[in-house]
C-alpha cells in the first residue's frame, strides 16, 4: 500500500508551499497589460492562536488575521488570488457577491463548483469583477471555516468615475461576527452525529471583539477614532454563522448609501438591520464631539444586536460593542460612551421597516434594468423539518429525530464530487437529479400550518435552467418547526428583489405589489419571518451556480438546491472551460494515470477531511496521533478506493474528491507512487513515460 509514502510525500508538499510563502509575501500587487487590471493576493490558509472573553484558542485564518485581510479593486478589475493550504483540513474559498460571468470554476463552494483545497496544496481563483461595486466580502465554503476565514471585498469606482456621492474622508470595513469558546468544527461534528441544533456563540464580534460588556474585552474592543465635520464610509459586512443583527452608532445617524454590491437611493436611519450575506455602505458624519451641542461627549458605542425570529431556536442574545472615539476632543473625564437604542430582539416590524426601505438607484450612471416578462416562476417553501431516526442512532433532534431542513421539502444532500465538475464532463447523471421541483409536492397554508410536510428526506436534487430565461422565484417562509426569516443567497447573480410581505404568497394579487421600478439589486435577501420574497434574474451567467439560506446552520441541514445555467449559443454565451490548476474536477483527477501495457493502475490513499471534527462522516474512520511529520492529530480517514474499484473507473466514472487517487507503478513490484498529494500544477506536469497512458482527455 501507498499510505506509508504519504508522509514524506506530504511533507514535500508542505515545504512547496512554505517555500513560495517565503518567496512571496502577502500583499497585494497590480498590473494592467491588457484594459483589465489585474490584481494579485496571496492567501496562506493557517492555524492561529487568538484570545478572546479570556480564553486562548486555536483558529484557522488567512495570513494570521481575524478577519482576514481586505481585498481592494475597482470596477471591473480581475482579481487573482493566491490559496495556498498550510492548515490540516479541506477548505474553500468564496467571493460572495461577485457574479464571475462565465466562470464559476472560481467560484468556491465545496463539492458544488470544487473539490476542496488539500491539506499542503494550493489553488489560484480568478476573481472576475464586472458590475459590481461597493463592498463584498470572501469567505471559507467548507464546514464552518467561515467563522474565523473571511473579510471585505472593496470594490471602487472605476478610474474616472466617482462616488454617486461626495467622497468620503475614510473607509473602514465593519465585519459582524460570532465567537464560539470551542473549535467550531468539532460543534459541527457533534451537531451533525447527533441530528441537534447547534451550540449559540458565546459572544458576537464587531472586527473580531465583542466589546467591553464583555469579561477580559475593553482593552481589545474595536475603535474608531473620528475627527469632527468629517464624512465615515463604512462598509458593513455581516459574516456571522447565524445572527441577523441590528447595527446602531449611539448619537449619529447612518445613511445607507449601497446594499451587496450596488448603490441605492440613499435614506437616513437610526438603526439598520443586515441579515448574514448582506453588506450595507453607510455614511456617517462626525458631527458629535466635546463642546459641539449641549450634551455631546466624546465617546459613542457602536453597537449590534441579534434579530432572532425563531423561539425554539437557542441563540446567542449578546450585544456586540466598538467605540467611536472622537478625536480631536479636547481632554476631558473619562465617562462611559453612550449606547444606541436598538430595537428588541424579536422586532421583526423593525427589520421589516428597515428592508422595504431599500431601493436601487436608478439613474443615468447607475442604471436598472428590471425584467418584465418572466419566463420561468418558481415557488420555493423554505423549511425546518425533521428526518426520522434511524434505528440504532441516538440522535437529538425534535422528537428525537434528526433536525433537517429543505426548500420545496427537499432536503439537499451535498454530493462527494464536485456538480461543476460532474457537468462539465456530461456525467452529472452520477450525482445529482436535475428534477428539483418548481413548486411546493402539495400546497398548504405555509405560514400556520406545521403538520402537512414536517418529514423531509435527503436528495441531490438541482435544477436547469435555460440560457437567458428570466426567472422569478418566490422563497416562501413556512411554520413547520417555526417561522422564522432566512437570508437567502445566490452564486452567479445578484437579483432584483422585486416584493416582499407577510403571510402566503398570492400569485393572483401579489405581483400587483411589486416594484419594477427602482427594486434594489441584491445577492441575499431577507426572506420575512412568516412572510415571502419574489426575485427576479435573467439567466445569462452559464455555470452551476449555489442557492442556499446563509444560516450556516440551515445549510448544513440542506436548506439549499444548485441552479445549472446551460450554455447559450454565441461564444460569450458560454463557461469557459476549467483553469489549469483546478482541483480535481471529479474524483479522478485529470492527471491520474491509468493503465499501461498492463503494469500501471489507478491506487487511491486516504485524504483527512474534517479536523477534531467528532465522529466521522460514514465511511471514514478515525485517525489518531500524529503521522509521520504532518501536523495533523486528529482526523477522519476517507475510505480509500481499492485498486478493484479504482480499476473499474472507466470513462465518465464518478468518484468522490476525498478518495484520493494516486498512480502507483506496478511493475516496481513495490507500488511505487509516481504520482502523489502534492500541488496539481506539479503533478501533472510529467507523465511517466512508456509506462501509462493518460486514461481522461483533457480539455484544458
Ligand atoms: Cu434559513
Amino acid at each position: 500500500m501507498a499510505i506509508g509514502k504519504i508522509p514524506l510525500i506530504w511533507l514535500l508538499g508542505l515545504a512547496l508551499a512554505f517555500g513560495v510563502a517565503a518567496a512571496a509575501p502577502a500583499q497585494a500587487s497590480s498590473s494592467s497589460s491588457s484594459s483589465r487590471v489585474s490584481r494579485h493576493y496571496d492567501f496562506f490558509i493557517r492555524e492561529a492562536n487568538y484570545t478572546r472573553l479570556c480564553r486562548e484558542k486555536t483558529i484557522l485564518t488567512v495570513n494570521g488575521e481575524f478577519p482576514g485581510p481586505t481585498i481592494f479593486a475597482r470596477n471591473g478589475d480581475v482579481v487573482f488570488v493566491n490559496v495556498y493550504n498550510q492548515g490540516d483540513k479541506n477548505i474553500t474559498i468564496h467571493w460572495h457577491g461577485v457574479d464571475q460571468p462565465r466562470n464559476p470554476w472560481s467560484d468556491g463552494p465545496a463539492y458544488i463548483t470544487q473539490c476542496p483545497i488539500q491539506p499542503g496544496s494550493k489553488f489560484t481563483y480568478r476573481i472576475i469583477l464586472s458590475e459590481e461595486e461597493g463592498t463584498l466580502w470572501w469567505h471559507a465554503h467548507s464546514d464552518f471555516d467561515r467563522a474565523t476565514v473571511h473579510g471585505a471585498i472593496v470594490i471602487h469606482p472605476k478610474r474616472g468615475t466617482a462616488y454617486p456621492f461626495r467622497k468620503p474622508d475614510k473607509e473602514i470595513p465593519i465585519i459582524l461576527g460570532e465567537w464560539w469558546h470551542r473549535d467550531v468544527g468539532q460543534l459541527l461534528g457533534e451537531a451533525l452525529s447527533t441530528g441537534s441544533d447547534f451550540e449559540p456563540s458565546d459572544a458576537n464580534t464587531i472586527n473580531g471583539q465583542p466589546g467591553d460588556l464583555f469579561p477580559c474585552s475593553s482593552d481589545s474592543a474595536f475603535r474608531l477614532p473620528v475627527e469632527h465635520g468629517k464624512t465615515y464610509m463604512l462598509r458593513i459586512i455581516n459574516a456571522a454563522l447565524t445572527t441577523e443583527f441590528f447595527f446602531a452608532i449611539a448619537g449619529h445617524r447612518l445613511t445607507v448609501v449601497g446594499t451587496d454590491a450596488a448603490y441605492i437611493k440613499p435614506f437616513t436611519v437610526d438603526h439598520l438591520f443586515i441579515a448574514p450575506g448582506q453588506t450595507k455602505t453607510v455614511l456617517l458624519k462626525a458631527d458629535r464631539g466635546v463642546g459641539h451641542r449641549s450634551n455631546d461627549t466624546y465617546r459613542y458605542y457602536m453597537a449590534a444586536r441579534p434579530y432572532a425570529t425563531n423561539p425554539i431556536a437557542r441563540f446567542d442574545n449578546s450585544t456586540a460593542t466598538a467605540v467611536l472615539e472622537y478625536v480631536d476632543a479636547p481632554p476631558a473625564i473619562a465617562t462611559p460612551p453612550v449606547m444606541p437604542f436598538l430595537p428588541a430582539i424579536n422586532d421583526s416590524a423593525a427589520a421589516e421597516a428597515y428592508s422595504v426601505r431599500l431601493r436601487s438607484l436608478a439613474s443615468d450612471e447607475h442604471p436598472v434594468d428590471v425584467p418584465r416578462h418572466v419566463d420561468h416562476r418558481m415557488l420555493i417553501t423554505i423549511a425546518v423539518n425533521e428526518i426520522p431516526c434511524a434505528p440504532g442512532d441516538l440522535c437529538k433532534g425534535p422528537r428525537n429525530n434528526r433536525v433537517a431542513a429543505s426548500l420545496n421539502n427537499v432536503s439537499f444532500e451535498m454530493p462527494s464530487t464536485a456538480i461543476l465538475g460532474a457537468y462539465y464532463r456530461s456525467v452529472l447523471g452520477g450525482v445529482a437529479k436535475p428534477d428539483f421541483p418548481d413548486k411546493p409536492r402539495v400546497e398548504f397554508n405555509y405560514t400556520s400550518d406545521d403538520l402537512p410536510l414536517r418529514f423531509t428526506a435527503r436528495d441531490t436534487r438541482v435544477k436547469v435552467l435555460e440560457y437567458g430565461a428570466v426567472v422569478e422565484v418566490v422563497f416562501q417562509d413556512t411554520a413547520i418547526l417555526g417561522t422564522e426569516s432566512h437570508p437567502m443567497h445566490l452564486h452567479g447573480y445578484s437579483f432584483y428583489v422585486v416584493g416582499r410581505g407577510l403571510g402566503n404568497f398570492d400569485k393572483h394579487k401579489d405581483p400587483a405589489t411589486y416594484n419594477l421600478v427602482d427594486p434594489p439589486y441584491q445577492n441575499t435577501v431577507s426572506v420575512p419571518k412568516a412572510g415571502w420574497a419574489a426575485i427576479r434574474f435573467r439567466a445569462a451567467n452559464p455555470g452551476v451556480w449555489f442557492m442556499h439560506c446563509h444560516f450556516e446552520r440551515h445549510m448544513v441541514w440542506g436548506m439549499e438546491t444548485v441552479f445549472i445555467v446551460k450554455n447559450g449559443k454565441a461564444r460569450e454565451a458560454k463557461m469557459m472551460p476549467p483553469p489549469p490548476n483546478m482541483p480535481r474536477l471529479l474524483g479522478r483527477a485529470d492527471g491520474v494515470w491509468g493503465e499501461g501495457r498492463g503494469r500501471a493502475m489507478v491506487l487511491a490513499h486516504p485524504l483527512r477531511t474534517h479536523r477534531r471534527a467528532g465522529p466521522c462522516a460514514s465511511g471514514a474512520s478515525r485517525e489518531l496521533g500524529r503521522q509521520g511529520d504532518f501536523p495533523s492529530v486528529h482526523g477522519c480517514k476517507a475510505p480509500m478506493l481499492s485498486p478493484g474499484e479504482a480499476k473499474g473507473l472507466g470513462e465518465g466514472a464518478v468518484a468522490p474528491c476525498n478518495k484520493m487517487l494516486d498512480l502507483v507503478d506496478w511493475s516496481a513490484g513495490d507500488h511505487q507512487q509516481v504520482g502523489s498529494a502534492l500541488p496539481q500544477s506539479s503533478r501533472r506536469s510529467t507523465p511517466p513515460s512508456g509506462t501509462a497512458r493518460r486514461l481522461t482527455a483533457s480539455s484544458q
